[in-house]
């Protein structure tokens, strides 16, 4: 189990890192609020010196942990639908490991209404499996996991549920500092 949950957090980081490193210059692509598309010199200009504004969290590229990864478990049993830890707080570019261990099934979904403002699309390009925007695949069985990278996103409170337990109060909270 515990090798099975380590090689899925290397396979997802490696995924991530490749994605981070090959799509740098492609990030704001989808940012039409721009006049014109950006030339090549200027994008690496932007790379060298952080947006003073919101534009740099328009990114359609997974960024790659660069911290450390934190671990929550997904657990569900007589005394209840939970995680735990419940409540996080973590370093901008750390990640979050959520493993199932009982009562599945388990995901882990956002609120794009409740997460920093401008953390959306960043976040979603975090999240390696999705099925539907910002929610996690259900992970079923024990030790199915789900690593969530919180880098390059904004710094801020992010509540995060369980979809088939939120009416039973399995929720909890990121804080990115
Ligand atoms: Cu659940």
């Amino acid at each position: 189990m515990r090798f099975i949950g380590q090689a899925a957090l290397i396979a997802g980081a490696i995924v991530l890192g490749a994605c981070g490193g090959g799509q740098k210059n492609a990030a704001t692509t989808t940012d039409t609020t721009s006049a014109a598309p950006a030339p090549a010199a200027a994008a690496s200009e932007s790379a060298a010196t952080p947006a003073a504004g919101g534009a740099a969290t328009t990114a359609s590229a997974g960024a790659a942990i660069t911290g450390k990864t934190w671990e929550v478990k997904e657990i569900g049993d007589e005394k209840g639908y939970r995680y735990e830890p419940a409540t996080l707080t973590i370093k901008q570019g750390d990640g979050v490991k959520f493993t199932m261990v009982s009562g599945g099934p388990h995901n882990v979904a956002f609120d794009s209404t409740t997460i920093p403002a401008g953390a959306t699309a960043q976040l979603t390009a975090n999240m390696p499996n999705q099925m539907a925007p910002l929610q996690s695949n259900f992970m079923m069985n024990p030790g199915d996991a789900e690593t969530i990278s919180f880098a390059k996103v904004p710094k801020g409170v992010y509540p995060f549920h369980c979809v088939p337990h939120l009416a039973l109060g399995m929720k909890g909270t990121i804080t990115v500092q």
